[in-house]
């Protein structure tokens, strides 16, 4: 099975699209596969940030993580920053880096045009993110289309560096997230649900008391229509809906809609779906969150197995791109 690689930034509340688009996905695949899962702490510097919630998102997502099932002895799971090894390669991969292709990145257009001050980071980190796939050997990234040009850099990185200084690096490639894995916005079902964009009804957080997921549900954005069908270009905000019922119960979105003749039906059912599904995630995150230090050892554990193997590359790739062994 080709190594897979996901990250979380802690960037804000993780919520039910990152659930169903990438949490259930490595939780349901880490028997099989060889996968590696960390929370990019050093992502969520890039933009205008307060430490003490970066310090206790940090924490929050490794226990949701492991709330939601992630088993550490399957897979690779730690922190970024507590492997120094990834601020160590994404500077050596800097120096294979034109300044004209990091400034191309969209993301960093759009996002840079949002900020009054931009900061350096937010430029280099697209390479920072090539140096957390490449410092695993990682084959695939699971990433949807805001972070394939990401992906591209990465492999573009790997293949200059192997052709210029000798074979390095595994080319990664991205792969697609699961069907129906974009949940988007309840009240502005054309953008994503996102962690430090969405308004707070606009997102289903992990840790959303019942009665509030219900709520934020019931409001969602519909149309001006009465049936149920769907259609994401004409009603996006209904097939949000049916895309989320069919997440949570695995059954396809357009069957779906075939069984409701109201939004008023189809808003209670996917409220229960959704309660349902996060009901036990959110009974063990209780659990794991009353003993931190339980969670802190597992990440310990994880950035030392992280370590023996990305040491390795970091020498490797100081040895190959000329710098003398200490
Ligand atoms: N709305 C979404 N639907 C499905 N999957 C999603 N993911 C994010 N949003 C959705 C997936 O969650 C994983 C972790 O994402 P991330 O921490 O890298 O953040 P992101 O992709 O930049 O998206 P967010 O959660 O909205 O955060 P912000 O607001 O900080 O940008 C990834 O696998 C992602 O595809």
């Amino acid at each position: 099975m080709p190594r897979r690689l996901t990250g979380f930034t802690p960037s804000g509340h993780l919520h039910l699209g990152n659930y169903l688009g990438a949490m259930r996905p490595i939780i349901d695949g880490q028997a099989t596969g060889d996968t590696v899962v960390f929370i990019s702490d050093l992502h969520a510097l890039t933009l205008d940030h307060d430490p003490r919630e970066v310090r206790d998102r940090t924490l929050e997502f490794a226990t949701l993580l492991l709330a939601a099932g992630l088993d550490p002895d399957a897979c690779l799971f730690m922190v970024q920053s507590h492997v120094p090894e990834h601020a160590e390669l994404h500077y050596l991969l800097e120096c294979v880096t034109g300044y004209g292709e990091a400034q191309r990145m969209i993301q960093f257009k759009e996002k840079s045009r949002r900020q009054e001050q931009v900061r350096m980071s937010l430029l280099t980190y697209p390479i920072l993110m090539a140096a957390d796939i490449l410092l695993y050997d990682t084959a695939e990234v699971p990433v949807g289309d805001d972070q394939r040009q990401h992906v591209e850099l990465a492999r573009d990185l790997a293949v200059r560096f192997n052709g210029r200084y000798g074979e390095t690096f595994t080319v990664p490639r991205t792969v697609n997230p699961p069907v129906a894995a974009r949940v988007m916005d309840l009240s502005a079902p054309k953008e994503k649900m996102s962690k430090s964009t969405s308004a707070a009804a606009g997102a289903l957080r992990l840790l959303d008391e019942p009665a509030h997921l219900r709520r934020k549900i019931m409001r969602a954005v519909t149309d001006a229509g009465t049936t149920v069908t769907y259609d994401p270009d004409q009603s996006p905000g209904v097939a949000n809906l049916l895309d989320i019922l069919a997440g949570c119960t695995g059954a396809q979105p357009g069957a779906l809609a075939a069984g409701f003749d109201r939004y008023g039906d189809l808003k209670h059912a996917v409220a229960d779906a959704v309660v349902e599904t996060l009901a036990p995630i959110q009974r063990r995150y209780v659990e794991l969150a009353a003993d931190p230090d339980h969670v802190r050892d597992v990440l310990r554990t994880g950035a030392r197995k992280a370590r023996a193997i990305a040491a390795d590359k970091v020498r490797r790739t100081e040895a190959a791109i000329g710098l003398l062994p200490a």
